[in-house]
């Protein structure tokens, strides 16, 4: 190494630590994250409703380089793979590197650095500049009329308001999105009534969620070639899911039967009809939940299907003017999925904005760098494969490419790792027509298309993401001013 970078990391989620210890691990000991909250998790610090877990299997969320021999279920609950990711900082040494309730409000780059900001306040200056903020960051609150006149308790999913008491009580339920799914199915046994305002039916997938640490589980998890075995198992299982998002083969025509015999087990036609959707399986994100239907049939548990008109003080009033009420309202209504690092203002060379970049959305070169922005890197940046897939599969592949440019600016063979813009539409361009043949796009909407209705995913198997990742197209970047 002929110099050391300093490096900024923000945000302490999953893919901050991800970054972070494979720094770390490879000798690259200068640099700080930056967390706005006062603790690591990200996601999974903010989630903490009930019945939040994992839908994917936990031997495929974690990282390779620190493995969890000791996950309860095979889709762990949302607080072990909280009490994990701590472990991870602690064991990766990635404590001291912290800076908690420190919120960048501002990078800009200057002279060749990264200037870092906390409000009026200039806290670092960096050579590298890694966005680790995450996707499903920012709540989205409903815009529905009259919200702040409720009387109860009202609160976003990823806001839980744990001091409310909720057993015996009558709750409202706005969303029926992979978080709606498991606050149903895990508040419909404790609750008086359940209302849940559905205005899209989902398919929802039954899985089976085993106690994996139990017998004879634990006995055989100690057999030799046990835990790989397993954790292939896992993988061919998941493997479904990614191909039936990709192709149109069997592995959506299995998913599509799974789907509809569940649907099956509602009795009543007219709560199936219902629940029914019009959108192709796999069109919007895939529910995988355990006793969904179950909940939806309980006595204690309404659907509502009639447009919500407005929040009244005591309750929700539908268009077919029924006053729906209840002591506490929960709005399990998603993220702003297009935000990234935003509000952050970052801003490259002059003086353009990421906003201005992303008028027309977000668009990065190959998910992780961006075009006049340099030594600038994202983790889970736009068209990440995410979906029903493993995030931490993803953020080791974008940190392992981080980690190489890092390495080439330390031994000095490059100063500004800035990508050329022609390689990046053209990645893009080839991208966006590629999401137009995906299951995606066969017309449904969702968090999952842009503004123009075009699928915001990687349309491709992800292991063409870890292909595409797995070298330096130098020529692709300004920076082949590279000097040896
Ligand atoms: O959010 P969503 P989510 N009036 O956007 C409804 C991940 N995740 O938090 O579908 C009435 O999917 C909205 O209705 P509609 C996963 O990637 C992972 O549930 O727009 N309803 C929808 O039903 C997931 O995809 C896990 O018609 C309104 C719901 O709110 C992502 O997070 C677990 C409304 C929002 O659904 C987001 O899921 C949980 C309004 N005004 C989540 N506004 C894992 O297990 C919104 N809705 C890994």
């Amino acid at each position: 190494m002929t110099r050391t970078p300093w490096i900024g990391i923000i945000g302490a989620g999953m893919s901050g630590l991800c970054i972070a210890a494979t720094l770390k691990r490879a000798g690259f000991d200068d640099f700080t994250i930056y967390e706005k909250a006062d603790k690591v998790g990200g996601t999974w610090r903010d989630n903490t409703y009930p019945g939040v877990a994992c839908d994917v299997p936990s031997a495929l969320y974690q990282f390779t380089f620190d493995p969890n021999p000791g996950w309860s279920r095979l889709l762990a609950p949302g607080h072990e793979i909280q009490g994990y990711f701590e472990r991870v900082a602690g064991r990766q040494g990635l404590r001291e590197h912290l800076r908690l309730g420190t919120n960048v409000t501002k990078a800009e780059h200057v002279g060749g650095r990264w200037h870092l900001y906390a409000g009026d306040t200039e806290i670092d200056v960096v050579d590298f500049l890694v966005a680790a903020a995450g996707i499903l960051h920012h709540p989205r609150y409903p815009d529905i009329e009259g919200l702040d006149d409720f009387a109860g308790a009202v609160f976003h999913s990823a806001r839980w308001n744990h001091a409310v008491p909720l057993d015996g009580k009558r709750v409202g339920l706005i969303g029926t999105g992979s978080t709606g799914a498991q606050i149903l199915t895990s508040l419909a046994p404790r609750v008086k009534r359940l209302k849940v305002f559905q205005r899209t039916p989902q398919w929802v997938f039954p899985i089976i969620n085993p106690r994996v640490n139990a017998l004879p589980l634990s006995v055989i998890s100690r057999l030799p070639g046990a835990g790989l075995a397993g954790r292939l198992v896992e993988r061919s299982l998941f493997e479904i899911f990614i191909e039936g998002v990709t192709h149109d083969g069997w592995q959506r025509k299995f998913i599509n039967a799974m789907v509809r015999a569940n649907l099956r087990t509602v009795r009543d036609p007219a709560l199936r009809a219902k629940l029914t959707p019009d959108f192709v399986p796999l069109c919007r994100r895939l529910i995988l939940a355990t006793g969904y239907y179950e909940a939806m049939q309980r006595a204690n548990v309404d659907v509502i299907v009639e447009d919500i008109v407005k929040v009244e003080s005591q309750g929700i009033r539908t268009a077919d003017g029924v006053l729906h009420e209840f002591d506490v309202l929960v709005l399990a209504t998603g993220f702003d999925a297009q935000a990234y690092i935003r509000p952050t203002a970052v801003i490259g060379l002059d003086g353009r904005t990421l906003d201005e970049a992303w008028k027309a959305g977000p668009r990065a070169y190959k998910t992780v760098a961006q075009p006049g922005f340099p030594n600038y890197f994202m983790m889970m940046g736009p068209h990440s494969p995410v979906g029903n897939f493993s995030l931490t599969i993803i953020a080791e592949t974008q940190a392992n490419y981080i980690l190489r440019w890092v390495r080439e600016w330390a031994a000095g063979r490059i100063d500004a790792v800035n990508p050329i813009q022609e390689a990046a539409d053209a990645f893009n361009a080839e991208l966006r027509e590629a999401a137009k043949d995906t299951v995606w796009a066969t017309g449904c909407r969702s968090w999952y298309h842009g503004a123009d209705g075009i699928p915001e995913l990687w349309p491709w198997h992800p292991e063409r993401h870890q292909e595409m990742l797995s070298t330096l197209e130098i020529d692709e970047f300004e920076g082949s001013s590279a000097h040896a």
